[in-house]
């Protein structure tokens, strides 16, 4: 666990069986089966207007995701009309952001006896779930979770990566710079204002990151990947074609922590963010 401390992250091999992987891929792909597709993905979109309706559509459905299931798809998967071009099952790069609160198996690998003595581990006294998501696969950028998650103070919020497949440089394994999750952030992602053009932005820039600085971290079936609120990690685009799944959440330290108002992520009255412990 000192490695964590140290490093900004570490993965734990062997935190699931390979069938309790399997009966969460086959709980997705039942769920992306039953998917009502978002209105927005439905608009024709021929003129500046529908465009427009389009882009709010696609804003509002994020923004309002936290605490419902939704999809969120890859590129040109649509024809003009709404209709799937490609299999239904290739279309979703990710699903969040509250499948721990809505359906059964994820809510009990979230809250799983193994997950809690992790956590017990590293000292966390009121963990809270903050948001999670099902990763098809996305390329991600050098980023900073605490970017999207804001705490005051920072170090309240950690990731628990979990690969349902194995995963390699590859099929698109994430990367970290270790140690770098002890300097603090300079970007954030925020609500806007009522009455601004957009729903969120992006406060002050990342940082430009020496690309050698960034170790892979292939991981097998089953292995966990905890990341540090602040770790700088990114993902590469999937250049194999075998697929790379992984289940992720987020949780937050909430004794003596301060979530901020700002962050996209709300907790509601009806779904306020749940205890780990149960
Ligand atoms: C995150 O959850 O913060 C990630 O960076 C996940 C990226 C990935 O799964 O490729």
């Amino acid at each position: 666990m000192c490695q964590f401390m140290d490093d900004g992250f570490l993965v734990l091999e062997g935190f699931l069986d390979p069938d309790e992987c399997d009966a969460l891929r086959e709980r997705m792909k039942e769920i992306v089966e039953k998917m009502d597709v978002p209105k927005h993905c439905r608009i024709q979109f021929s003129t500046d207007h529908d465009e427009q309706l389009k882009t709010q559509g696609s804003a509002d459905y994020f923004i309002t995701s936290g605490d419902k299931i939704r999809f969120f798809f890859e590129k040109d998967v649509f024809d003009d009309k709404g209709e799937f071009i490609v299999p239904k099952e290739l279309s979703v790069n990710k699903v969040g952001h509250a499948l721990h609160a809505h359906d059964a198996s994820y809510k009990s690998v979230t809250h799983s006896p193994s997950v809690q003595n992790l956590v017990k581990k590293l000292g966390l006294e009121n963990p809270v779930v903050l948001q999670s998501m099902y990763i098809f696969k996305v390329e991600l950028t050098p980023h900073q979770d605490a970017t999207f998650l804001y705490t005051e103070p920072l170090g309240r919020v950690m990731g628990v990566w979990i690969a349902l497949e194995d995963v390699t440089q590859q099929n698109g394994c994430l990367w970290f710079i270790p140690g770098s999750h002890k300097n603090g952030i300079t970007r954030r992602f925020v609500r806007t204002p009522q009455g601004s053009d957009s729903l969120t932005d992006f406060v002050g820039q990342e940082q430009k990151y020496d690309s050698e600085l960034f170790i892979p971290t292939p991981v097998r079936k089953g292995g966990v990947v905890l990341i540090h609120g602040e770790v700088v990690h990114q993902s590469a685009q999937n250049t194999s074609n075998v697929s790379r799944h992984a289940y992720a959440f987020h949780i937050m330290e909430s004794k003596n922590t301060r979530w901020s108002p700002d962050n996209w992520l709300q907790p509601t009255p009806e779904q306020p963010f749940p205890s780990l412990y149960t």
